[in-house]
């Protein structure tokens, strides 16, 4: 790591860094997160949504999209001098998800992304990470036009764990998407202190 001029005489900090899955159905705008925080140029795997595709890839709310994830989309942003976040987007379609497994791999957290007009698509994602003891936050991406519902009804349509936080975010505004990392990281935190205290007590 390069430290700026400021940095010189002070003995270099080794940040640590996590990896953050962002997950979530389709288009409900994992890709446009990884992109509104990156510092680095995200690597994207977009492939184009074509005819052929149709019957299987529902794009009713999102008419708009005509590329989806096929892979993954990988980001980084420094939270702190000391912290560093590798964001792993997922593919939100089912036919990909045989991907899911190998990039959940070390990660201390995740955002599951969800859409009020589309809530069922993200249930899968919850169950994933509820069943291998991920730590994950809910973000609703509040989409214009899409009805805004208090968040314990949204909980309560999800039919999450009390300790389960749910936040509002717009996956295109950098400081919102940065708070709801930053949510993350605490609740993973907050997680392994508590697994700690059963484990000694
Ligand atoms: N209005 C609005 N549009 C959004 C928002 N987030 C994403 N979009 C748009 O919604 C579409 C879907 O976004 P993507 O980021 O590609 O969604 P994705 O979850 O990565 O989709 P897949 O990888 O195909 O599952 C794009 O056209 C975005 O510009 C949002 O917060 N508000
Ligand atoms: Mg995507």
């Amino acid at each position: 790591m390069i430290f700026g001029r400021s940095e010189r005489g002070k003995p270099p900090v080794e940040p640590v860094t996590l990896k953050i899955l962002v997950a979530g159905g389709f288009g409900v705008g994992k890709t446009t997160l990884v992109g509104a925080v990156s510092e680095i140029r995200p690597l994207r795997t977009e492939e184009l949504l074509t005819e052929a595709g149709r019957p299987v890839d529902d794009t009713s709310g999102v008419e708009a999209k005509n590329t989806t994830t096929v892979a993954m989309d990988f980001g980084r942003i420094t939270l702190r001098e000391d912290l560093v976040l590798y964001l792993f987007g997922t593919p939100g379609q089912e036919r990909f998800w045989f991907m899911w497994d190998e990039l959940s791999e070390g990660a201390l957290g995740a955002v599951v992304l969800a859409d009020t007009r589309r809530l069922e698509d993200c249930f899968a994602a919850i169950d994933y990470f509820e069943r291998r003891a991920i730590p994950f936050l809910v973000g609703v991406n509040c989409f214009e036009g899409a009805a805004r519902y208090p968040a314990d009804d949204v909980r309560r349509a999800l039919d999450l764990d009390d300790h389960v936080p749910l936040l509002m975010c717009d996956a295109r505004d950098r400081e919102s998407v940065k708070e709801t990392l930053i949510g993350v990281v605490q609740h993973a935190m907050a997680q392994a202190a508590q697994r700690r205290q059963t484990v000694t007590t």
